[in-house]
């Protein structure tokens, strides 16, 4: 457990995310494959790059259990006040730290949203994005894998799981259809209101399809 050393840069990330937003961003959409693709031009203030100081944990995703807090995430509510995103005590499972998003207005989905970026992939192998959550109420979610900059493409998953109020693991695979250095591993809150609560997030590399015989469903 090492959160020392972010107290004062998730406050500050937090302040920012009320106020101003961790960052901001204008966003349309893109349909294609039946989904809609995130367009963004994210634009870091100088603050939510700083909120933080991450120590890699050389997966593809970095403290997926948020024992730093958010140093390795960038969480960014887009209209001043109508979310809240942070970490908190887990009250289930004393001395861990589970990651909490206070939704409190229904809007487009992206405006509430957290994220790493600059994860390396590669072409044709299958990945599995996997968590566990769980919301106050019945409700969705939605993950992605995408280029983390225009023309922000799908690098191959778009998933809307349903969360229950009680914990559910979450497994995800996919083929990716880049290879890249620039995905962006993001989760998306703002398009129903309640509270969900995320921990224990990872992003496997399975292997090459072609030395698999099947990339899970
Ligand atoms: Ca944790």
């Amino acid at each position: 457990m090492n959160r020392s050393h972010n107290g004062i840069g998730l406050a500050l990330c937090l302040t920012l995310s009320l106020a101003t937003s961790c960052g901001s961003s204008d966003a349309d959409f893109e349909q294609s494959n039946g989904v809609f693709h995130q367009q963004q031009s994210l634009k870091h203030s100088p603050e939510a790059v700083m909120a933080g100081t991450c120590v890699p944990s050389g997966g593809l995703v970095d403290d997926g259990g948020f024992d730093q807090s958010l140093s390795c995430w960038v969480a960014n509510v887009h209209m001043p006040g109508s979310a809240l995103i942070s970490t908190i005590n887990d009250p289930d499972r004393p001395g861990n730290t589970i990651l909490r998003v206070k939704n409190f207005v229904k809007q487009d989905f992206y405006k509430v949203q957290f994220y790493q970026e600059d994860r390396t992939i590669a072409l044709e192998h299958c990945y599995c994005l996997s968590f566990r959550a769980k919301s106050s109420g019945l409700r969705a979610i939605s993950a992605q894998v995408y280029q983390g900059g225009p023309p922000w493409a799908s690098y191959g998953l778009w998933v809307t799981p349903r969360l229950l109020t009680s914990w559910k693991p979450e497994v995800h695979c996919f083929i990716s259809s880049s290879s890249a250095t620039d995905a962006r591993v993001g989760f998306n809150f703002g398009d129903n209101v309640g509270t969900v609560w995320i921990d224990n997030i990872e992003l496997d590399d399975i292997g090459a399809i072609d030395d698999l015989d099947a990339c899970p469903p």
